[in-house]
C-alpha cells in the first residue's frame, strides 16, 4: 500500500453541553479529520483528538495540524507499507505528539481495512461482536443537575456512571450519589487535581466501592500514584500519565495501578493501544477504552479497538447522540441497552457523511 495523498481538515463542532472537569470546560470542539488515500483510491480517516488548550495533555489542535503538515505527512507521503503497524515505526524518530501520530496511523488502519474489504475490528483482532460502553458525566452546577445527568443516563441504558471531581467537590459529591444511587457501578475520575497532601480525603473515597479512582495525581508522576495505590483499596486507573507501552511497563513495575485508561489517541495509535492492551492482560491488570468527547470517526476508531477481548470492563464510548445534535458518520454510533454492536462494513465501518464534513470543516489542506 502507499498513501498518495493527504487531506487535512479543521473541524469546528459544538457539543449538545458543556464538558467540564477539573481543568476546565469545553462545548465548541476544534478538532482534525486526516484522510488518506491510497494508489488504489481507498479512503481512510482519522481523528486529530487534541483539544483547542493544552490542558489534558501537552498538544492542541493548533499543534497537531503543525506536526502533521510539517513532519507527518512527509514521513508517510508515497512510502510503500505493508501493514499499518509500521507506521509507529516510520513515526518513531519523531518524540511524542502522540495525537498527532495517532490521527494520522488510525487514518491508514481505516484504508488498510477497507483495501481488504474487512471490519477494521476484525483486523485489528478483535473477538467481541457487542461491547459494553458506559457515560463520562462532566462536574455539573449543583447536585440536584448531577442526579439529572445520572438519571438519564441510567434510562438510555447506560450500565456505568464515572463522574469527575475535583478538591471541594469529592467525598461529599461521592456520598450523596451512593445515597441515591446505592449499586450503580461506578467510578471517580479527578483529571490530575490532587497531590499526596490529599491522602486523607483520597483515602476516605474507599468506602463508597467505586470501580476505581481515575488519575487523581499528576500527569506525569507514575511514582506518587504507586505510593497512593499502597494506601487505598479501591484500584487506581492511570489516564493522563500513560502515553506509551513503556510508560505501562513502568506502571505495572511500581505497581501504580489497577487499571489502565486506554486511548489510542493519547498513546500515537491503534498499535500502540493494541500493544498496550496485550501487555496488561499478560500482567492481570484490567483495561478499558476512554474517550476524548470526538466526532463519529474517532468514535469509530475506539469502538473497534474495544472488540479486543481484554476490554472487558465499559468504556467511554457513549453514543453519538449523547454528545451530539449530528455527527459526521451514519448511521451514528448507536447505544442499545449499554452495549455497541459491532458493524460488518469495511474500515471502520461507519460511512462518513461528506456533506456534514465539508459543512463542520473550517480549514483545509492538500497534501
Ligand atoms: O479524563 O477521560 C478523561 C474528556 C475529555 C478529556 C479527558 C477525559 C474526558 C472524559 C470524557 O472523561 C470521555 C468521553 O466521554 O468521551
Ligand atoms: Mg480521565
Amino acid at each position: 500500500m502507499r498513501i498518495e495523498k493527504i487531506v487535512l481538515r479543521e473541524m469546528n463542532m459544538t457539543m449538545k453541553a458543556p464538558f467540564t472537569t477539573s481543568f476546565g470546560s469545553v462545548q465548541e470542539k476544534r478538532f482534525l479529520i486526516v484522510e488518506v488515500y491510497d494508489e488504489l483510491g481507498n479512503c481512510g480517516y482519522g481523528e486529530g483528538e487534541a483539544f483547542e488548550a493544552p490542558w489534558y495533555t501537552e498538544e492542541t489542535t493548533a499543534t497537531c495540524w503543525h506536526i502533521i503538515e510539517s513532519f507527518l505527512a512527509p514521513i508517510l507521503l508515497n512510502r510503500d507499507i505493508e501493514h499499518p503497524r509500521e507506521v509507529t515505526q516510520f513515526f518513531k524518530p519523531i518524540r511524542r505528539n502522540m495525537m498527532a501520530k495517532s490521527a494520522v496511523e488510525c487514518a491508514v488502519w481505516d484504508a488498510y481495512a477497507k483495501r481488504l474489504d474487512e471490519p477494521l475490528w476484525k483486523v485489528l483482532g478483535g473477538t467481541r461482536e457487542k461491547i459494553a460502553v458506559g457515560v463520562s458525566i462532566g462536574l455539573q452546577p449543583t447536585t440536584s443537575q448531577l442526579y439529572d445527568k445520572i438519571d438519564a443516563a441510567l434510562e438510555d441504558g447506560y450500565g456505568r456512571i464515572k463522574v469527575k471531581i475535583k478538591p471541594g467537590n469529592d467525598v461529599q459529591l461521592i456520598r450523596a450519589i451512593r445515597e441515591r444511587y446505592p449499586d450503580v457501578p461506578l467510578m471517580a475520575d479527578a483529571n490530575s487535581a490532587y497531590t499526596l497532601d490529599d491522602m486523607d480525603i483520597l483515602r476516605q473515597l474507599d468506602a463508597f466501592h467505586l470501580m476505581m479512582i481515575e488519575q487523581p495525581l499528576g500527569a506525569d508522576d507514575i511514582l506518587n500514584h504507586a505510593k497512593l495505590q499502597k494506601e487505598l483499596t479501591t484500584p487506581i486507573c492511570l489516564d493522563e500519565s500513560i502515553h506509551s507501552y513503556e510508560d505501562v511497563v513502568t506502571a505495572i513495575e511500581l505497581r501504580g495501578c489497577g487499571v489502565i485508561n486506554v486511548k489510542q489517541a493519547r498513546v500515537g495509535g491503534l498499535e500502540e493501544a493494541r500493544r498496550i492492551h496485550d501487555l496488561c492482560l499478560h500482567h492481570g491488570i484490567k483495561v478499558w477504552c476512554g474517550g476524548m468527547l470526538e466526532s463519529g470517526i474517532g468514535r469509530a476508531h475506539a469502538v473497534a479497538l474495544t472488540s479486543l477481548e481484554g476490554f472487558t470492563m465499559p468504556g467511554d464510548t457513549a453514543g453519538s447522540d449523547h454528545y451530539w445534535y449530528e455527527d459526521l458518520i451514519d448511521p451514528i454510533v448507536d447505544v442499545e441497552g449499554g452495549y455497541v454492536h459491532m458493524k460488518d462494513a469495511p474500515g471502520i465501518g461507519y460511512k462518513v457523511n461528506r456533506e456534514r464534513l465539508d459543512k463542520y470543516t473550517e480549514r483545509k489542506l492538500e497534501l
